[in-house]
């Protein structure tokens, strides 16, 4: 994790819905975009403490459950073998101890269906092409008149949104494992491939993902955050310019995705949490089409 703290961003809006995302029973208190600051003064705010039962019964990679239990959690730290700090440079604790959200209320207490307290780091693989006519040119858009770059998205089985094949660093993981283990999983299907095909495909990820440019690290607008609990990433982009590498592989959706295709990039694609955004971010780098 880098010394010098990314900047928090201003709002999140994801999370300003009437019921929490995978609980329709569950509200949220009515946070307006500009009640979001914690700076601002909203002294009738009293959300829910609420965590999804399945969390609060512990399962291996989900915290103990601070409210009730009195454990030792090293926030802002590397806690054995989990990575506590933030992106965002040091974050609060209130009263009961619990980490508070860096970039504003949500309408929610506790963890919701996030199992760390504080930030819960994820890892998001942009894998890149151009978009390629018959002949194998490089497709332009008739407006912008610049290529046109696609990429590998998944269909998420929690939301049914497409996303960026991303997904949690598991304690003590690197983050180079990750993003390559969840690529693998979600647009590959590698947990459930034949097995002398394996070696075949783990030659090609280790390539492609090989070299890799970091193109946004920080806090994601996603849907699941609480005031206590939220999700960060870091996004790489790992292009094939010539598609002839992973531009060519057969995607094959597995694990937690039940859809994979080539997408092309454009500004109107809708995407799960603030993954548009990162993909934006990687067609400017490629000064592609948006
Ligand atoms: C998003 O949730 C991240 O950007 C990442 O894509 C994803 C990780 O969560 P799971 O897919 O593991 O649920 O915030």
């Amino acid at each position: 994790m880098s010394n010098k703290p990314a900047p928090i961003p201003k709002v999140h809006k994801n999370c300003l819905t009437k019921t929490y995302c995978r609980d329709d029973k569950q509200n949220r208190f009515p946070v307006h975009e500009n009640q979001i600051p914690w700076s601002k003064h909203y002294p009738e705010y009293d959300p829910d403490d609420f965590t999804m039962p399945h969390i609060l019964k512990g399962p291996g990679w989900a915290d103990p459950n601070i409210r009730v239990m009195d454990v030792d959690i090293n926030f802002n730290a590397v806690d054995g073998k989990i990575d506590r700090r933030s992106h965002h440079g040091i974050y609060k604790l209130d009263d009961e101890g619990s980490p508070v959200n860096p970039c504003g209320r949500t309408g929610l207490r506790g963890r919701g269906t996030l199992g760390k307290w504080g930030p819960n780091h994820a890892a998001d693989p942009v894998v890149t092409r151009w978009k390629r006519d018959k002949h194998n040119v490089v497709v332009k858009d008739k407006v912008t008149k610049k290529p046109i770059l696609q990429f590998v998205a998944i269909v998420r089985r929690d939301h049914g949104d497409w996303a960026i094949p991303g997904g949690m660093v598991d304690a003590g993981e690197s983050l180079s494992i990750t993003l390559k283990r969840e690529f693998g999983e979600e647009a590959l299907n590698t947990l459930e491939i034949p097995e002398e095909h394996k070696a075949t495909i783990k030659q090609y990820l280790d390539e492609i993902f090989e070299n890799g440019i970091e193109i946004y690290r920080g806090y994601v607008d996603d849907p699941r955050n609480t005031d206590n609990a939220w999700m960060e990433t870091q996004v790489y982009n790992f292009h094939d310019d010539d598609g002839r590498s992973v531009g060519q592989f057969r995607l094959h959706a597995g694990d937690d995705a039940t859809g994979v295709k080539w997408t092309d990039i454009h500004k109107d694609l809708k995407l799960f949490a603030s993954h548009s955004d990162f993909v934006k971010k990687v067609a400017n780098y490629h000064n592609a089409h948006w």
